[in-house]
């Protein structure tokens, strides 16, 4: 007997660099998938390949310890998985020999790496007769993919496993909780490549992860100001007992909490702090807007996201902003990069009657100067909110 696991790649629509803050992330999962076929051995051992030349075969045994291979080997997120799986437990006495293949681009910030981590994880549950409740397995997962080295939060796996069709999805942390939200029709969703690869297991991890550092450094700082009879205090009770980055924005005013924040931290760190305490605020905003069926609200907190990105997270590109400056000028509701990124892709919001005029314009002036030619369709394309990952019999 042979079987398929599909799992999606995901478009974060809004709440970007808050998940590992604790804070909401809105993202949709997409028609685009990571698929593993395979079949299950009697032995432990996973033995896997790739049509393309680029991912070479692999193959490694279902024992503790599980070691890494090489820096940016792509069997690491197979190993992820199955480390991920050992060590909450669960015995992996079959393995599984089969193909990885799929259509969600590679390091473009569309999360194919947890799509793989996820499809893994499915393909050894489902070889080993064992089922994970969706909640508990992204969570195991997200823990899981840091074996890789990216101190990232939980959104991409949680989304690639409970995306839904025709649904954005309202992602919280601690506990992990989905909260699935109708997308209104004729609400359209360009995803466009810069194409820069943001590779976040060789070059761009050390940004990464140098951001998650000063974010857990900005509200170690604000707590210890808050708690310690800083201004807030005198505010705000609650602000003086908070311990994360949720405890601080639900007790404080905004304004007044970006306004101690400034006295205390850095410059960086002050950017840092004020883009993750802003754009936890536009992820609520957000979701009223979708709800409301307001696409030119909800597109307007979009490049709010993205200029929060540029200018105080520091993760944008010239190549995503000339993206984002070419579709809102071209009649887009709204355009952010999305991802982590540093490169990778840009979505615009657009509706039936902007998607194409959006798509040519992009055509014209991002791609064709600089390829001489027209975008694939990776590189260029309309995502829709999909459903979440599965194994089927083939
Ligand atoms: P991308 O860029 O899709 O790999 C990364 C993290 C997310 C999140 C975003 C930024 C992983 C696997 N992914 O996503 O958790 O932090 O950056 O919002 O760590």
């Amino acid at each position: 007997m042979s079987w398929r696991v599909t799992a999606p790649g995901r478009v974060n629509l809004i709440g970007e660099h808050t998940d590992y803050n604790g804070l909401p992330v809105f993202p949709i999962a997409i028609d685009r998938d990571i698929r593993v076929d395979f079949r299950v051995l009697d032995d432990p051992v996973v033995r896997l390949d790739s049509p393309s030349a680029r991912f070479a075969p692999f193959a490694f045994r279902l024992k503790r310890p599980i070691e890494a291979s090489a820096q940016g080997d792509w069997s690491n997120y197979v190993r992820a998985a199955a480390r991920g799986l050992l060590e909450h437990g669960i015995s992996l006495d079959r393995g599984i020999e089969g193909t990885v293949s799929g259509d969600v681009p590679i390091a473009s910030g569309l999360s194919s790496s947890s799509a793989l981590v996820v499809a893994s994880a499915l393909a050894l549950l489902k070889a080993n007769g064992v089922t994970l409740p969706r909640l508990q397995l992204a969570a195991l997962m997200a823990r899981a993919e840091r074996f890789v080295g990216l101190e990232g939060g939980g959104m991409d796996q949680a989304a690639c496993l409970h995306g839904i069709a025709g649904h954005a999805l309202r992602i919280e942390f601690d506990p992990l909780r989905v909260t699935p939200v109708p997308v209104p029709d004729g609400w359209r969703w360009v995803v466009a490549s810069s194409l820069v690869r943001a590779e976040k297991s060789a070059g761009a991890r050390e940004m990464y992860n140098e951001r998650a550092r000063q974010c857990r450094e900005a509200l170690a700082a604000s707590v210890g100001a808050a708690s310690g009879g800083g201004a807030a205090k005198s505010r705000n009770r609650a602000a003086s007992t908070a311990t994360t980055y949720r405890d601080l924005v639900s007790a404080d005013d905004p304004d007044g909490l970006l306004r101690d924040a400034r006295r205390i931290l850095s410059p960086v760190l002050f950017r840092r702090f004020r883009h993750v305490v802003t754009e936890g605020s536009r992820v609520a905003l957000a979701e009223q807007a979708m709800s409301d069926g307001d696409l030119h609200r909800f597109g307007r907190l979009m490049v709010r996201s993205h200029e929060s990105l540029r200018d105080d997270y520091e993760v944008s590109t010239d190549e995503l902003d000339a993206i984002v400056g070419v579709a809102r000028e071209a009649g887009a509701a709204g355009a952010r990069l999305t991802g982590a990124g540093f490169g990778g892709c840009a979505v615009a919001l657009c509706d039936d009657s902007t998607v194409e005029p959006v798509m040519e314009a992009l055509t014209a002036r991002f791609y064709k100067p600089r390829l001489g030619g027209p975008p694939t369709t990776d590189m260029l394309f309309v995502a829709k909110p999909s459903g979440g990952a599965g194994v089927q019999e083939r």
